[in-house]
């Protein structure tokens, strides 16, 4: 039980190395593009998962040539539904492309090349050059902590760029609120890293533009 645990999370979370173009494919494996077939979709489908959402979504993983399941069974009593933000690579690039503009309450299958999967090499027990079909049903989508929400909140005097008073300020709150408060040095250390990794221009301000690395077009 919990070696099938561990490997669920490892086949999934592993991002798979693109691999080059395979000649000696075989007749039934997928050439090139992801295949999205919708099997279910509420009649509310709303809010549409994009890039950076966090989602929690259950997949079963099958075999394209055979049917056969090396992924994480729905029966399995251990299987629970898995996190992930969406779009960065924590899932197979194959899934990260088929599970867009998906709601909660909608199940899809997703047909993934190996190019989009796990490769040339494969990945125990998932064969070199496999064309893989996931099965998949969303249970939440919500806008990650990159979110314009998340933004708005921050931007305190709402002129679209984060100051850093204004970063600190909402840090400050996000940490007591989770109960542990932290001293000026470790807010001046946090501070220090986030302005140097997101303040591309240097202009001692966080813009929307450089805020919102995932391209959400909420503003
Ligand atoms: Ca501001
Ligand atoms: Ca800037």
């Amino acid at each position: 039980m919990m070696w099938r645990l561990v490997s669920c999370t490892l086949c999934l979370f592993v991002s798979a190395q693109l691999s080059s173009w395979s000649v000696r494919a075989a007749a039934d494996e997928l050439d090139g593009e992801v295949k999205i077939e919708v099997l279910f979709r509420p009649e509310e489908c709303s809010p549409k998962s994009k890039r950076g959402d966090l989602m929690n979504v259950h997949y079963d993983g099958f075999l394209a040539k055979d049917g056969s399941q090396f992924y994480c069974s729905r029966s399995d009593k251990a299987g629970h539904p898995q996190w992930f933000v969406l779009g960065v690579g924590q899932v197979i690039k194959g899934l990260d492309i088929g599970m867009e503009d998906m709601c909660p309450g909608e199940k899809r299958k997703i047909t993934v090349p190996s190019s989009l999967a796990f490769g040339e090499k494969g990945k125990d027990p998932v064969p070199p050059n496999a064309t893989v079909v996931f099965e998949v049903e969303v249970y939440s989508v919500s806008r990650g902590p990159r979110s314009m929400e998340a933004f708005r909140k921050i931007d305190q005097n709402e002129d679209k760029s984060l100051t850093k008073d204004e970063v600190k300020e909402y840090l400050k709150l996000e940490y007591e609120k989770g109960g542990k408060p932290r001293d000026e040095a470790f807010y001046e250390k946090i501070m220090a890293d986030i302005f140097r990794k997101n303040d591309q221009d240097k202009d001692g301000h966080i813009s929307a533009k450089e805020y919102n690395i995932y391209e959400h077009d909420e503003l």
